[in-house]
């Protein structure tokens, strides 16, 4: 499963957004304490499965999040020593740009640039940081013994670090697979895919709606937008909360006054995955309809894995067959005669939308 970590500075909604990916009944509130929550992914391609094979369950793909309880925190600093935060795959950096007069910016001022930087400068630290104990104690382990491994981590860890002496995050860094791979221990914050969340002022929300672009102008954010490994949504958390607790048809009626097409809740999921790669892949039946996340070029044998370890491992091979065959012919029976069902072995590259059917031997 996907797990997406909230970061922002104090008051910025960091909690208000976490309340709206999970629906949580209250804001996580309290001191020095982790939230844990799960978000269904919407998606509207399991709806109409779901019509399909009217299954005993439907069971959308999930994206955990997590956020920090503690008031008391500055930024990133605090992020270091929590395990939730470390093996997330994304962070989620909530910038304030509601000016709210009842809930004073700790800073004083409202500036979503400065604050953007601000965190970032901390995510740098932070790795700094990492990058220097490791290299202090590589630095003694090379003079015991001269491995090419250990030469290797070396200079990539010196890589990274000169990368963040000079301010640049390391999700900025061209790496190999080899190079991520070693680095994967790490958990280093900046290398982190990083999705800025513009929580805009009631009043912008007409004006701007959900145009990334008109909202990062506005708020001065228009450079962060072509940064490396960095995507950007648009919303006002406490009124995107509000249409979340109403009936779907009075929902969808008032984000279309808003100028709206999806909530707030989709367009930081969508974005979210877009950021990651993420691609979904369905199991259906009597039984289930289910949707599964997996980053693109993931192939068969591996997502298999990702529904049990036993399909991963008595893999034979995937019947695939593209969403909109299916939806076009009506029935997996209907595409079989057609001869629209593949056969797939273990390499073939998982498709967004492809429904599968792994045969595999226990
Ligand atoms: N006007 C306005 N207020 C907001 C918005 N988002 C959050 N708030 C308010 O700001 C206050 C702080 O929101 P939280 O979601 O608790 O912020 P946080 O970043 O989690 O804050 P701490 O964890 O306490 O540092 C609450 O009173 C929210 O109702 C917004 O978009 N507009
Ligand atoms: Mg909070």
């Amino acid at each position: 499963m996907l797990h997406a970590a909230l970061i922002g500075f104090p008051s910025s909604g960091t909690s208000t957004l976490f309340q709206l990916m999970t629906s949580a009944k209250e804001a996580p509130r309290g001191k020095g304490d982790v939230s844990i929550g799960i978000s269904r992914v919407p998606d509207p391609r399991l709806d109409v499965l779901t019509a399909m094979y009217n299954p005993r369950k439907r069971v959308p793909a999930t994206v955990e999040f997590t956020d920090l309880i503690a008031p008391t925190r500055t930024g990133a600093q605090a992020l270091v020593d929590v395990a939730g935060y470390k093996n997330a795959d994304a962070l989620v950096h909530v910038v304030r740009a509601f000016g709210s007069p009842a809930v004073p910016h700790p800073s004083g001022s409202v500036d979503p640039a400065r604050d953007a930087q601000a965190m970032e400068n901390e995510l740098v630290l932070a790795d700094l940081a990492v990058t220097e104990r490791r290299l202090e104690r590589l630095e003694k382990d090379i003079k015991k013994i001269h491995t090419a491994e250990l030469k290797q981590e070396r200079d990539l860890v010196q890589r990274c670090r000169a990368a963040l002496e000079e301010g640049r995050p390391l999700r900025a860094l061209e790496l190999t697979g080899d190079d991520l791979k070693r680095l994967r221990g790490f958990q280093f914050l900046s290398a982190k895919p990083l999705l800025l969340v513009i929580n805009l002022e009631e009043a912008d929300v007409a004006s701007i709606g959900g145009r990334v672009e008109k909202a990062a102008a506005h708020t001065g954010l228009t450079s962060f937008l072509a940064r490396a490994a960095t995507g950007a949504v648009a919303l006002c958390a406490t009124i995107e909360l509000e249409i979340a607790q109403l009936e779907p048809a009075e929902a969808a009626a008032f984000l279309a006054d808003l100028g709206l097409t999806t909530s707030g809740l989709d367009r930081v999921i969508r974005a979210t995955y877009d950021l990651l790669g993420y691609i979904s892949f369905f199991t259906v039946g009597e039984d289930e309809c289910r949707a599964w996340s997996i980053a693109r070029g993931t192939s068969a044998q591996v997502a298999a894995g990702e529904i049990h370890t036993d399909i991963e491992r008595g893999f034979i091979r995937a019947e695939v067959i593209p969403y909109d065959a299916l939806v076009a012919r009506g029935s997996m029976a209907a595409c079989r005669e057609h001869g629209e069902v593949r056969l797939e072995g273990k390499e073939y590259v998982v498709q967004d939308g492809d429904i599968i059917n792994f045969r595999f031997a226990t």
